[in-house]
């Protein structure tokens, strides 16, 4: 093991801190709110919102050995948000997550796919979703690299995108994720964490992309998801299909504009010369830095977070957007799953604990 990677693994245990989920979001600037896994889930009655309610509530991940199941559309048990939120075509949703782990590097994806009818009754495995957005290796000058993930955690852990300018009006179901890949080395050792919320799209536009059905949109061996990081990258292949970006040379101009603000705005101090495709498809994933104030505490978040067990656990704050967040969550108590750090993670063999618990996976 490099002393590098090995510094890594310990800057990542002293931010023991788990996985996140979406708390809030918001569309075109009006703020919703996110499905609060650790209390909506366990409400006989949680408030109708426009995220989908998932079963994930350890903020585990669904790896590449499911890709074909139907928990990879919008995370393991998922079902449609009741309500959907208006946006228009060119608006702007920004997601913000309750925090990122550090050493979970990967791309950062945002796709949209429309519903036959109203996305509340949605059946989520006939959804074709296209690309929106995509953020991936933003600069490999130093392993294991920038990526978008890092963009979203200094971004005060959010992400913004844009919903193409000419897309025809209806119901939309945006699926947004992360793909952590610090132990993508091994096949199946990535972890996507999908988050699906509904828009409603408002406008005059045309554009129908065309999509790909959740189950058909990753392979394990995809080049974008069996990947080392832990070694010097050349470049980076995005996974996931073709990104749409809205046609036509007029429509095109001001997403463009601000694909490249948000590329200058990111990994401050760093180039990205050696990097240039991978570059200009990471610029993309926008950078929202105007939540800098954190209140809120979720030290208790993870108790069944699988991380090394820091002594001194760092209290997470998520954005001040996010009105809804309760000051102070409950702790749950930690049901064993299947989730949690993939089997080829890569840890120092003397956390034995954290070994022990990457045998647990068995899906
Ligand atoms: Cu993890």
């Amino acid at each position: 093991m490099s002393l590098l990677r090995l510094a890594a693994i310990l800057g990542a245990a002293g931010s023991a801190l788990g996985h996140g989920y979406v708390t809030s979001i918001d569309v075109d600037g009006t703020t919703y709110g996110g499905y609060l896994i650790d209390t909506y889930y366990y409400e006989s009655n949680p408030p109708e919102i426009i995220a989908w309610s998932t079963t994930a509530t350890d903020t585990g991940y669904v790896a590449p050995t499911a890709y074909n199941d139907a928990d990879i559309i919008c995370h393991r048990g998922a079902a449609p948000g009741a309500l959907a939120a208006d946006v228009a075509p060119g608006g702007s949703v920004t997601l913000y997550w309750s925090t990122w782990p550090t050493d979970h590097h990967g791309p950062v994806l945002s796709y949209l796919a429309e519903c036959d009818g109203d996305c509340a009754s949605v059946d989520k495995t006939t959804l074709e979703f296209f690309k929106i957005d995509e953020g991936g290796l933003v600069d490999n000058s130093a392993v294991p690299g920038t990526w978008a993930s890092d963009e979203l955690i200094a971004a005060n852990f959010s992400s913004t995108i844009t919903i193409p300018a000419d897309l025809k009006s209806g119901n939309y179901v945006l699926r947004h994720e992360i793909i952590a890949l610090h132990g993508a080395e091994a096949l199946d050792g990535a972890q996507n964490y999908p988050q699906c919320v509904n828009l409603r799209v408002t406008g005059s536009g045309t554009a129908t992309p065309a999509g790909t059905l959740g189950t058909e949109l990753y392979k394990d061996t995809d080049p974008g998801i069996y990947v080392d990081i832990w070694n010097s990258l050349s470049s980076y292949e995005i996974p996931g299909p073709a990104l749409y970006t809205a046609g036509g040379s007029d429509a095109t101009t001001s997403s463009a504009s601000s694909s490249s603000s948000s590329s200058s705005s990111t990994a401050p101090g760093t180039t990205t010369s050696t990097l240039a495709s991978a570059t200009t498809s990471g610029s993309s994933t926008s950078i929202s830095s105007t939540t800098a104030e954190a209140t809120t505490t979720l030290a208790t978040h993870d108790s069944n977070e699988d991380h090394l067990t820091s002594s001194a656990q760092t209290p997470v704050t998520t954005p001040t957007g996010n009105t809804n967040q309760p000051s102070t969550l409950p702790t749950q108590p930690a049901p064993p799953t299947e989730s949690g750090h993939g089997k080829g993670e890569r840890r120092p063999s003397f956390f034995v604990a954290h070994r022990e618990h990457a045998r647990d996976l068995t899906l």
